[in-house]
């Protein structure tokens, strides 16, 4: 039988068979991945081949179909060991909000920059609309401007009074989608409302301060009933970019492709270097400067030092 692991914790996983039906799996003998040293073989998302031997409760994997991607984080920067988060994602989702807990321009850049790395299309979804006042939706509108502009989709909802939510539900029909965004900017809520008898639990925002209250480690799979699956993560910022550069990393925001083959030096980075076509868009207005900021923000970031280091060593 063929299957999509929707859950995995630690030996144990439910598959989700052809039919819809779930079945306790448990993998045989040793999986290894080429290429990559990984604490789980299996993850959500998986596509499997599995028995149920004759007598038993308990299917078995004996394979694992190839990934068209997968997401992972490593246990630090500099760790060589990876923890697979998801597989076969088909449409990264950062939900996000102007209003509290709002979220900055630096979370969403690199959320899209970590996106576009594994080329995964990315979506931005703004939620908690029924609270913007005038100044929020002139925020709101601000950024979708920005976003839109940089080749973006953006869609405004509210999980809490159901705005919007079947434009949202018809743009992740028959996908993997991966949910991600801050810690109480709803996502749990608006998966409620995509899906009706979930009833996930949401959490009062005050409840966030308190200490010891980290979302799952394990990316949990909810099947749609129209179609497609929602994984929900905790916030993509800690996912590794593995196999990435920083020289790359200009190549990461779409609306800078467009003018860096005409930097006068090949290896520009759009920093300081004369004639840089990316500086000069910026200057007439054609790439955003809040785009632009964040993108000399990662550039800054430790995390690449750490993973040229770590490339070094290796
Ligand atoms: N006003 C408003 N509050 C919302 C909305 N969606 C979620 N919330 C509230 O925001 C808080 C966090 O929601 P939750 O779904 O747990 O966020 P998560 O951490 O992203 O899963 C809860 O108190 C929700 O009631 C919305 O659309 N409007
Ligand atoms: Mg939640
Ligand atoms: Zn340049």
């Amino acid at each position: 039988m063929e299957g999509t692991v929707i859950k995995s914790t630690g030996s144990w996983l439910t598959v989700r068979g052809e039919s819809g039906k779930m079945f306790n799996c448990k993998l045989r003998g040793k999986f290894r991945m080429k290429g990559i040293k990984s604490t789980n073989p299996v993850a959500v998302g998986d596509r499997v081949e599995f028995d149920i031997p004759d007598d038993e409760e308990v299917g078995v994997i004996h394979k694992i179909l190839p990934r068209h991607n997968y997401i992972v984080r490593k246990a630090t920067k500099l760790s060589k060991v990876s923890h697979i988060i998801a597989a076969n994602i088909d449409q990264a989702v950062v939900v996000v909000t102007v209003a509290f807990p709002r979220t900055s321009t630096g979370f969403i850049d690199r959320f899209l920059v970590t996106a576009e790395a594994y080329h995964i299309p990315a979506v931005i979804v703004f939620n908690k609309i029924d609270i913007y006042d005038e100044k929020l939706t002139g925020q709101y509108e601000n950024l979708v401007e920005i976003y839109t502009g940089a080749g973006y989709k953006c869609m405004a909802v509210s999980a809490l009074r159901g705005d919007n939510v079947d434009m949202l539900k018809e743009m992740l029909k028959d996908k993997t989608n991966l949910f991600s965004g801050h810690s109480g900017v709803g996502k749990s809520a608006l998966i409620n409302a995509i899906e009706l008898g979930l009833k996930l639990k949401t959490r009062a925002i005050s409840a966030y301060h308190k200490k010891g209250m980290h979302t799952t480690t394990f990316a949990e799979m909810f099947p749609l009933s129209f179609g497609g699956y929602i994984i929900d993560t905790p916030g993509i910022k800690e996912f590794a970019l593995v196999d990435f550069d920083r020289k790359e990393i200009a190549e990461r925001f779409p609306e800078m492709r467009k003018y860096m083959h005409n930097c006068r030096f090949s290896n520009c980075i759009h920093v300081n270097e004369p004639g840089c076509a990316v500086k000069q868009a910026v200057e007439k207005g054609e790439i955003s400067l809040s785009r632009y900021e964040n993108y000399l923000g990662i550039l800054n970031d430790d995390y690449w030092e750490a993973t040229e280091k770590d490339f070094r060593s290796t």
